[in-house]
């Protein structure tokens, strides 16, 4: 074979070198236990993303040429039109769907919806609701809606207004109250009982258990979010109560506010490497329990010995971290920029700061208080261990045997 010949057959491919670059900087940073798993995993959701991409961009030209965008509220209530009005969903409704076919219609809806609509243009204002409600009902609603992350940013008439357009529901064991494919009605607070949440996808039309509620939680804002049919099928376990919201006043009240806040962290969040453990659903979650906290050059973020509240991502600019050693000298131990995290040793640990974290220039984090962090960040931990034993590596590198870090573990 003439030298030619040969190079021609091995011509390396344009992307192989940037591919391969980009697949070894996460085996870097997350340092997978089993790397054959990782590698399958990291490359399906490589495929996945780019056909979703594909999808959108077809979608983005199909409504140009059909000269319409989405109309807010029009395809769940099955009047949609342009690239959806031959949906499938809309004309074979039966009563219990095939779960394959339950699947398709949410991975082909999913981008469609979760890309085009835009809460700016939505001016549904809607009527005010009230359902009456005694004292101690309100009072349990009022525990209820504690702890949901998409109404912590309301202004207080907002939450007003939420308290009074709930309405209570109670299911028993086995009751359905939400099916994958089917169009959203309500949002749900969980006021007591245990639910299970299934998921049947095109890849197995078996409906899975994915996940699972126990006596609080809220569930059911995605089809109401993103005008996409039911992405999951959430079934009562036991006796419970919901607290119920319809439609229209989510939207009216919640959705612009919500929406706003996952865009504004969809993208802080894809570049964390760690939250790569998440599914995306539960980086939504996180987006959901997020709050920005600015802060001037030189300023401390966390104090070493300071209980625990929370941890930190960074946005943009640049963290420095310093350990106090026996003598109370600080010494820098990293620096941590966009993409890294602050914060969540002491969480995991449950022990005071074991460093400060000063900034060097102005910074802008993300701040997820310790329950959130309890609530969303279980599928992360095993990484954040791992990277827990770099930071001993490093401690005892600069003052000896004396930092044990896994015995707090
Ligand atoms: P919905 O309006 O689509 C079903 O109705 C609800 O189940 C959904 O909103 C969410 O509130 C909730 N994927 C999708 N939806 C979920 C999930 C979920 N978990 C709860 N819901 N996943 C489970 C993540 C732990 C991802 C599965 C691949």
């Amino acid at each position: 074979m003439s030298r030619d010949a040969a190079a021609s057959r091995y011509e390396i491919p344009g992307q192989l070198q940037q591919l391969l670059l980009d697949f070894t900087v996460s085996c870097l940073v997350e340092r997978p236990a089993d790397l054959v798993e990782f590698a399958a995993d990291y490359f399906a959701q490589l495929r996945q993303r780019r056909t979703e991409q594909q999808q959108q961009q077809q979608t983005a030209v199909q409504q140009q040429q059909t000269g319409g965008g989405l109309v807010a509220g029009s395809a769940a209530h099955g009047n949609g039109h342009g690239p959806e009005s031959d949906d499938s969903m809309l004309t074979d409704e039966s009563d219990e769907p095939s779960p394959e076919s339950l699947a398709n219609r949410f991975n082909r809806r999913k981008s469609v919806f979760a890309e085009s609509y835009d809460p700016e243009g939505d001016d549904d204002e809607g009527e005010k609701v009230v359902h009456p409600k005694s004292d101690q009902q309100r009072h349990r609603l009022a525990e209820a809606v504690k702890n949901i992350f998409i109404f912590r940013s309301l202004d207080p008439d907002q939450v007003q207004d939420v308290l009074d357009a709930m309405f209570e529901k109670t299911v028993d064991s086995g009751d359905y109250v939400i099916r994958q494919g089917d169009d959203g009605d309500n949002f749900y607070v969980i006021d007591s009982g245990a639910f299970h949440i299934y998921v049947a996808t095109d890849t197995e039309p078996t409906k899975r258990l994915v996940g699972q509620y126990e006596g609080s939680g809220s569930f059911g804002e995605l089809a109401l979010m993103y005008n996409m049919p039911r992405a999951a099928t959430v079934q009562a376990m036991s006796h419970g109560s919901l607290w119920a919201m319809d439609r229209t006043t989510f939207r009216r009240i919640i959705l612009k506010t919500a929406c706003k806040k996952r865009k504004m962290y969809e993208t802080l969040l894809e570049t964390v490497p760690m939250l790569r453990a998440l599914t995306s659903y539960e980086r939504m979650n996180v987006a959901d329990a997020l709050n920005p906290r600015t802060f001037e050059d030189g300023e401390c973020i966390i104090r070493q010995g300071d209980a625990a509240d929370g941890m930190y991502f960074v946005e943009t600019g640049t963290v420095r971290i310093a350990v106090a050693g026996e003598n109370e000298i600080e010494v820098e131990v990293s620096r941590v920029t966009k993409g890294g995290y602050v914060g969540e040793l002491a969480l995991v640990t449950h022990r005071p700061r074991a460093a400060s974290a000063y900034c060097v220039g102005p910074v802008r984090l993300a701040f997820l208080d310790v329950q959130a962090f309890e609530r969303l960040m279980g599928p992360c931990m095993n990484i954040m261990k791992r990277n827990i034993d770099d930071y001993e590596d490093q401690l005892v590198r600069i003052f000896g045997s004396r930092f044990n870090m896994s015995d707090f573990r």
